[in-house]
């Protein structure tokens, strides 16, 4: 049947892709501005699960915006030039996406790249199409390029790919064929032996493809600017013998060069199915040998093998030449595109320093990495949590003792009750019916010299008068001379009378455990000073945890004292109280929910509301 639904591309077609395919819409955007495109051939994307926004990309050297719609609707109504889809929806969204497209009269061409889909549904949409006089192009396609004009997302492949192929300038060659993989090959051999594609179209691997060999060879052969066809068939399907009668009927009367492959199928003892759905002869006409015999006999062009496949090309078009049937175009500049970062990098061609170092983690290989150790090998050695901390705090392997001591560590400083300053801040934020990041952060914000926050300041204290020997009753007196508090002593209402568990499971551990507690031991005579003053003045939790930790960095063997130290300094320490009390504050947080507690207000009769002098 003449069926001529397929519009022919120009220098001004513009479509709309169905998907979220940013790099497929870049590759097309560098095609038109290769092409010399007045306007970008893309002139919306449409993606359903976002709402209406804009994507920036590459125009050239410049940067342009294309807006994605969250329906077809709209992006058909805001750009009443675009007459093509290009859907990239999945096979399961085919149907539905084809569909609702084919509403839109202005739309004259749908190509579908999804593999796939099923066969019930690419007939009915191929029915629905035929009844619009809308042409499809797929299902299963890379789609089609036409030099100069258009081209359907990722056809022709890599930018290289298509300067060598010199698909940025029209020839007089067009193709037909069903693999979007041997089109790449063809547009080369098309190249090498002709002056080049006018257009190429990859009408898919399915049995049934919207559009077929006939719909666009007779198209092609109408074009009086095409001087030569050609087809590249495959084993599977009658469609090439509707060629053969044309040729016979006269119906084409331009020279078409044709293979159908997978003639290695009589290889086999048995029917081979190939990549595509329909690469199956059943039967014996449906098989390359006897479309290739049948092609010749009505008079097309058809080599010996697929080898020869670009000699005949040349041969016809040489004779072509000759007869001055084909005049050549004189040849343009070769079109210089901006490379991607990227890609130039991968090729070794540029190079430019990392703006961000990181040195604890890597994400990009096969295999998520903490400190170079593979994830799978972090739970094959049973690493816990204070393994996994020592990789990302410490970039080292601690020996077992340690990584348990700071799994306890965070165990005990997990949580202290609702009345400390942080908790009762993520519950207040909480109530005033914030989300778990803010009550959370509210929370952590306390954290301080008063609360919670001494660990760093309390380790610098007691190793450095430690470190140079000064004796605990001294650095006492020292540090009331100074007019300072000092860190890790003091409690609100720990005391030695009130003594806090958590500072006994952690001092006991690190005395029974750790090769050395100088550190530790200064601290507790320390306490012995402090507390004959104020029974509340004890080693609290922050402070035992300060020394403990000092000692254990600089005993386990993984670190020199200078390491040590710069660790510290670096605020490793109010780190693990950060991290051991984010799990109260979450706690709490959710506790507050699950009690549906409402907004806090402070009671007024605890407020003292001062009105007098200062
Ligand atoms: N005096 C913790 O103060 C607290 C002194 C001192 C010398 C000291 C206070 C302090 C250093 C910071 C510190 C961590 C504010 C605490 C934690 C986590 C927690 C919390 C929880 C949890 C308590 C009364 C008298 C005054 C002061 C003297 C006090 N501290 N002298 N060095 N360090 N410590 N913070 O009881 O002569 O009367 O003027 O700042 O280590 O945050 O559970 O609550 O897990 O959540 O209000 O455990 O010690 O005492 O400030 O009224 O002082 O003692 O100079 O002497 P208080 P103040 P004087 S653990």
């Amino acid at each position: 049947p003449e069926d001529h639904t397929i519009e022919n591309f120009s220098s001004a077609t513009r479509c709309i892709v169905y998907g979220m395919q940013q790099r497929a819409v870049q590759g097309m955007l560098d095609f038109d501005f290769m092409c010399k495109r007045e306007k970008p051939s893309v002139a919306a994307m449409v993606f359903p699960f976002s709402g209406n926004h804009y994507v920036k990309f590459y125009w050239g050297t410049n940067e342009v915006l294309i807006p994605v719609f969250q329906n077809m609707k709209e992006a058909v109504e805001k750009n009443p030039d675009v007459t093509v889809m290009v859907n990239f929806a999945s096979f399961r969204s085919v149907y539905s996406s084809v569909s609702e497209a084919l509403e839109f009269e202005q739309l004259k061409t749908v190509a579908i790249i999804a593999e796939g889909v099923p066969e019930s549904q690419t007939r009915k949409l191929n029915k629905m199409a035929e009844d619009k006089g809308v042409g499809i192009i797929g299902p299963a396609t890379v789609g089609g390029i036409k030099p100069g004009c258009f081209r359907i997302g990722n056809t022709g492949g890599m930018l290289d790919n298509i300067v060598m192929s010199k698909l940025y300038r029209p020839g007089s060659v067009a193709y037909v064929s069903k693999s979007g993989g041997m089109s790449n090959e063809l547009n080369n051999i098309i190249c090498r032996n002709s002056d080049g594609v006018f257009e190429g179209v990859a009408i898919g691997g399915d049995r049934y493809p919207g559009s077929r060999f006939i719909d666009h060879l007779l198209r092609y052969n109408d074009n009086p600017k095409v001087k030569m066809l050609v087809l590249l068939g495959e084993v599977g399907g009658v469609d090439e013998y509707e060629i053969c009668e044309a040729i016979k009927s006269g119906r084409i009367s331009k020279p078409l060069i044709a293979w159908c492959i997978g003639t290695c199928a009589s290889i086999f003892p048995f029917e081979v199915q190939f990549g595509h759905a329909g690469a199956l002869a059943r039967g014996n006409m449906e098989t390359a040998k006897a479309k290739n015999a049948a092609l010749a006999e009505a008079g097309a062009y058809v080599p010996a093998n697929f080898v020869e496949f670009g000699d005949k090309i040349s041969e016809v078009y040489e004779d072509l030449v000759d007869k001055g049937i084909l005049i050549p175009a004189p040849e343009p500049e070769t079109p210089k595109i901006p490379m991607d970062y990227t890609w130039a990098k991968r090729l070794g061609l540029v190079r430019k320093p990392a703006n961000f170092v990181s040195s604890i983690s890597d994400d990009r290989g096969e295999e998520l990495k903490y400190a170079g150790i593979k994830i799978s090998e972090v739970f094959e050695e049973d690493m816990g949590v204070g393994g996994v901390l020592s990789l990302l705090w410490f970039r080292r392997q601690l020996p077992k003792y340690a990584t348990k001591f700071i799994e306890m560590i965070l165990m005990v400083t997990a949580d202290h009750g609702p009345a400390v300053s942080g908790a009762h801040n993520t519950i207040v934020c909480a109530r005033a019916g914030k989300d778990l990041v803010s009550s959370l952060v509210s929370g952590l914000l306390t954290i301080g010299p008063r609360f919670g926050g001494a660990l760093d300041d309390a380790a610098a204290m007691f190793s450095d008068a430690s470190d140079h020997g000064v004796g605990a009753a001294d650095f006492v007196k020292d540090m009331r001379l100074k007019n300072k508090l000092i860190m890790g002593i003091g409690h609100k209402i720990k005391s030695l009378s009130n003594p806090d568990m958590r500072v006994e499971i952690i001092k006991n551990y690190a005395l029974e455990n750790f090769p050395d507690n100088k550190v530790l031991k200064f601290a507790l005579e320390v306490e012995q000073v402090t507390t004959k003053k104020r029974s509340n003045l004890i080693l609290n939790v922050d402070g035992c945890i300060a020394v403990c930790f000092v000692d254990l960095l600089r005993s386990c063997g993984a670190f020199s004292v200078e390491e040590a130290d710069e660790l510290v300094s670096n605020g490793c320490l109010n780190g693990l109280f950060v991290l051991g009390r984010s799990m109260g504050f979450i706690g709490h947080y959710i506790d507050q929910k699950r009690l549906k507690q409402g907004l806090y207000r402070h009671p007024t009769e605890d407020i003292t509301y001062y009105g007098g002098e200062m």
